[in-house]
């Protein structure tokens, strides 16, 4: 599966050939093309006087004539498959977010796009794999016109988009930033430096910096540093924002995206050791506790408190029943700011964390929720990650025009209908450190580090999540074979090179010593 070769020759929609998929969504469209004419009908017995309710509520009946869910893609940032109490977290508690697990569906084996942000959000964005999309690493690049979103493909098909948070793939006056990728509306941070700030002097509404009265000393040129003077938390302003979106939207006769990209709970890394940066404590100040785990367990708290804020306005919008909203992080836990990932096991049973290919690094919790339609209180070992996103969605939305992509979309598995196509393998590549590559195939788990010739490391995750056990040494043929599949699934791309540039386009130096990324 070559990305090139899958631009030259554009599908229609990715599962289109896949194994007797087709016909089932041959059947949707044969479905889909009377809407207009039934929509026709409808509103001529409107008319005539049949429908009162529409005298109620004209436009909550406007949106039952269009059948297809909102989407929410909730992420937290450097959350780890441990971190909450639905995956095992035994201190800290997430009531709120579990409630998405006890009404949905949670996945064991889902995956997030890469091991750090920037090019995990590329592939939730473009639906490709690292060895194929255009960010694949921190940095200073930005998306291209060319580069089709998830938002791209939503807003074709009558989506409302939004994006709330941080989005890393694009910076002030590029190409790349969501108003020009396919988002009606973004508040938040556009830069991963600017980011880590939870106090900075200013936020990004669309194309227009938005300023906040907290104080910044020396700050950086994207906005990064540390705040002496705390007024507004960013967290904060971005859920009020999301939350405000909402409610001017809600009773709009066309469904909505949004994706809110929320930073709780990453380390401010400019402030070092004091990067668990929060508000207030609240009860946890006076926990027996290292003062970066208590902000850990304070912004986990705020996280999992403002999930729930979420769903009760969509309860109160009565857009519950008609939204699907998932629930995910975007790359394994962080070792930064003070915090010890060990401290509360962030990752669980697994190995490694951010910046790892192992388990740790990789492997994130996925719920989601559609009351009615995907069954409740329910558990997949569907193997999946990021890429998926986009013809998932695109399949929710019965987009036409879905870009080529490395992804499977997992509907069926949601809905417990049709038949769910597997990936053939999952594929992550990463240049930063020694660099590595990471390939999945039913349950075999290969690394390779260093890129393209380093040793290929070889797990058995059916009986080692842990990634203890190395077996490349008794099992040469597949070793062989998850070679070829690394070597297939890369294709080069003049920006990213293992040498001599680990990190291009990175900031230039202006950047103060103090703020050099973190391990
Ligand atoms: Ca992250
Ligand atoms: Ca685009």
């Amino acid at each position: 599966m070559h990305a090139q070769r899958h631009l030259r020759h554009p599908r229609p929609h990715s599962h289109q050939d896949a194994d007797g998929s087709g016909d089932r969504l041959c059947l949707r469209r044969t479905l889909q093309t009377p809407v207009p004419f039934a929509r026709s009908v409808l509103l001529a017995m409107v008319a005539a006087g049949f429908a009162c309710a529409a005298l109620v509520g004209g436009a909550s009946d406007a949106r039952a004539l269009d059948d297809r869910p909102n989407i929410i893609w909730i992420m937290a940032d450097d959350l780890g498959y441990g971190d909450l109490s639905c995956y095992g977290q035994k201190i800290l508690k997430t009531p709120n977010i579990d409630r998405l697990a006890r009404e949905g569906m949670k996945f064991t084996q889902f995956y997030a796009g890469s091991t750090v942000c920037a090019p995990s959000r590329c592939v939730l964005m473009t639906g490709l794999h690292t060895g194929h999309c255009y960010i694949r690493g921190n940095g200073k690049i930005n998306l291209r016109p060319q580069d089709v979103t998830v938002a791209e493909v939503l807003k074709a098909a009558g989506y409302s988009t939004a994006l709330f948070g941080k989005w890393g793939l694009g910076h002030e006056g590029s190409t790349g930033i969501p108003t020009r990728q396919g988002f009606d509306e973004f508040f938040g941070y556009l830069d991963q430096h600017h980011a880590h700030n939870y106090f900075p002097t200013f936020l990004i509404h669309n194309e227009r910096r938005v300023k906040l009265p907290n104080v910044v000393p020396n700050e950086g040129r994207y906005g990064q540093g540390v705040a002496t003077v705390r007024k507004q938390y960013s967290h904060d302003l971005i859920m009020q924002a999301a939350l405000d979106w909402l409610e001017r939207i809600h009773a709009d006769s066309t469904p909505f995206f949004m994706y809110l990209a929320v930073t709780l709970p990453h380390a401010n890394n400019e402030a070092r050791n004091k990067g668990m940066e929060v508000p207030d404590l609240g009860e946890f100040a006076e926990k027996d506790w290292p003062e970066p785990e208590k902000g850990f367990a304070a912004m986990i708290q705020r996280l999992d408190r403002d999930v729930g804020r979420l769903l009760e306005r969509l309860d109160a919008y009565g857009l519950t029943e008609t939204t699907v909203v998932f629930f995910t992080s975007d790359n394994g836990p962080h070792r930064e700011g003070g915090h010890n990932p060990d401290f509360f096991d962030s990752n669980g049973p697994l190995r490694g964390i951010k910046r790892d290919l192992y388990e740790g690094g990789i492997r994130v919790p996925l719920l989601a929720r559609w009351p009615g339609k995907i069954p409740a209180g329910t558990t997949t070992d569907f193997v999946g990650y990021f890429a998926d996103f986009l013809p998932t969605a695109a399949e929710l939305a019965r987009a036409e025009n879905v870009p080529p992509n490395d992804g499977v979309s997992f509907v069926p598995t949601l809905l417990r209908t049709g038949r769910q196509k597997q990936h053939e393998y999952l594929y992550w590549e990463f240049y930063e450190g020694p660099s590595r590559q990471a390939v999945r195939r039913g349950n075999w788990k290969a690394i390779r580090e260093p890129m393209f010739h380093g040793r290929v490391q070889l797990y058995d995750l059916s009986t080692d999540i842990g990634e203890q056990h190395d077996l490349a040494a008794e099992h040469p043929k597949v070793v062989a074979e998850m070679t070829r599949l690394m070597d297939e699934a890369h294709v080069p791309n003049p920006l990213w090179k293992v040498r001599p540039r680990k990190n291009p386009g990175k900031a230039p130096a202006k950047r103060p010593a103090k703020t050099a990324p973190k391990r």
